[in-house]
């Protein structure tokens, strides 16, 4: 009767330590696979692409009638990540963006180019990442990433996967301590 008594908080604390340590283990994994982050995006116009102008007058302010370009990464969760405008600089030449901190390739819905006006700004192209560059309305994007165990561990804890295995992790624990004081 009593070895019964004591072999259930045994059975408790052994099964819950293999769940914390399996989840603590598929946490580190699944961190590890989504740890790719986006760190600079470069953009440039094509040859024949013609860039937006703030106005058409002739002669009079030509350096600020060239576009103010900036660059908005739009994430998943519906969030945005703006990474600054550059006034009054042509994209003939490229232009390039880089992330102060970078942002999980999973939690990126898409990359847009504005034209950033006093109003409303403009979206001039918008295209999904990709390692290759790819190209919309006459503008060519090219990404730089960088791989950061920080990112994965952020992008861990924002899918449903990730959170079911913290919940079971915490179940876990509080299993091993509650059959650690009941012994
Ligand atoms: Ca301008
Ligand atoms: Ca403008």
């Amino acid at each position: 009767m009593s070895a019964a008594k004591s072999a259930w908080p045994r059975t408790v604390w052994s099964i819950s330590t293999r769940v914390a340590l399996a989840s603590l283990a598929a946490c580190v994994v699944l961190a590890a696979l989504n740890s790719v982050g986006l760190s600079a995006v470069r953009v440039m116009a094509l040859e024949d692409t013609v860039e937006p102008k703030d106005h058409n007058l002739p002669l009079v302010k030509q350096k600020e009638a060239l576009p103010d370009y900036e660059l908005i990464v739009v994430l998943r969760s519906g969030g945005q990540v703006k990474l600054g405008a550059k006034p009054d600089t042509s994209a003939a030449d490229g232009l390039a963006w880089t992330l102060t901190e970078p942002v999980a390739i999973g939690d990126i819905a898409s990359i847009r180019l504005e034209e950033q006006d006093t109003l409303v700004s403009d979206a001039v192209a918008e295209v999904q990442f990709s390692t290759e560059p790819v190209t919309d309305k006459g503008y060519e994007f090219s990404f730089t990433t960088t791989r950061s165990f920080g990112v994965g561990v952020q992008a861990f804890f924002r899918t449903p996967v990730g959170l079911a295995i913290v919940g079971a992790l915490f179940v876990a624990i509080v299993l091993v301590l509650v059959s650690a004081f009941a012994t």
